[in-house]
């Protein structure tokens, strides 16, 4: 049985190849898609959702836009990584899906109600602004979704700031209330995530797909990894947000430690940390996990598969 999932992203060059990949792989169902600002305003991370819908021919899934603005704190947006646009780089085609009536908080809300008890993952490759407004506005969601797997955080390392990570940083609040309900969260953090690099053999091996996705895909990572460069010091570009959608495809593709992980609201150095708990063992009420190490390969494998199996839509 495929995995049905909701992608609460904001596209982002990596949320855009996880939603390729999510679209793309046969264990995945993809439910819905939300978006939240972030790595540019609600606006814009919308249209780039939609405009990557058509690009990958997703029909028929339900598409809402979230928050607008992180819950207490001003919003912060990243365009020295991701453009203007958010998306810079390709061409990004018009829209064709609608967007869905519903405020993003409660397509989630319907859609983990609606399903069977233990069906749902949560995918959020954003900040957690939206499933934080979700969890506390119905609670009954907590016990309903099989498990939150996001990107963000990281152990022992930070992006945005020396300890925390962009996702997570944005929203503080959002992702504390994320990390201290009760369902069980799997955190694909920096610490993995910066090991999805996209060299440049990765990038023939995407452009030997030969399609106009896989071509979408080769001008998203030729602009992230200019950005990566320039703004970060890194030789080829992390692609953070496709092993969230990996790991549940397949868990085995990492290894991952239970821990309590918890995030920090008050430090001065500190703010937006996700403090991760290594001392062993974990109390056995502990619903948290960190996901540690990467088949590199089999990462790849699966974002090349995914784009075969896309091909090129009508
Ligand atoms: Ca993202």
């Amino acid at each position: 049985m495929p995995q049905k999932i909701i992608l609460d992203c904001d596209p982002g060059h990596d949320d855009a190849i996880a939603l390729l990949l999510a679209h793309g792989n046969p264990d995945i169902d993809l439910v819905a898609v939300t978006t939240v600002m972030g790595n540019q305003t609600l606006e814009k991370v919308t249209r780039n959702a939609l405009s990557v819908a058509r690009v990958a021919g997703i029909t028929g899934v339900p598409f809402a836009a979230g928050c607008v603005r992180p819950l207490v704190r001003p919003i912060e947006t990243a365009p020295t990584i991701h453009g203007e646009s958010g998306l810079d780089g390709p061409v990004l085609p018009e829209p064709v899906l609608q967007l869905d009536d519903r405020h993003a908080v409660d397509l989630i809300i319907d859609t983990v109600m609606a399903a069977e008890p233990g069906s749902i993952t949560l995918v959020p490759t954003g900040a957690l602004t939206n499933i934080a407004l979700a969890a506390r506005k119905e609670p009954r969601i907590v016990s309903r979704v099989k498990e939150v797997v996001l990107m963000g955080g990281g152990v022992a390392t930070g992006n945005w700031s020396a300890t925390a990570e962009f996702n997570i940083v944005i929203d503080p609040e959002a992702a504390h209330i994320v990390f201290n309900e009760s369902w069980p969260v799997t955190m694909v953090g920096l610490n993995l995530t910066h090991q999805a690099l996209a060299t440049p053999e990765v990038a023939e091996r995407i452009a030997a797909v030969g399609t106009a996705p896989a071509r979408f895909v080769g001008e998203l990572l030729e602009f992230f990894g200019h950005t990566y460069r320039e703004a970060q010091g890194f030789d080829a570009p992390p692609v953070h947000d496709p092993c969230a959608v990996a790991y549940v495809i397949d868990p085995s593709i990492m290894t991952v430690q239970r821990m309590p992980i918890d995030v920090e609201l008050r430090g001065s150095l500190t703010l937006g940390m996700t403090v991760a708990d290594f001392r062993a063992p974990a109390p056995a009420d502990c619903s948290t996990q960190a996901a540690i190490d990467l088949d590199v390969d089999r990462f790849w494998d699966l974002i090349v598969d995914a784009l075969e199996w896309i091909g090129d839509p009508a």
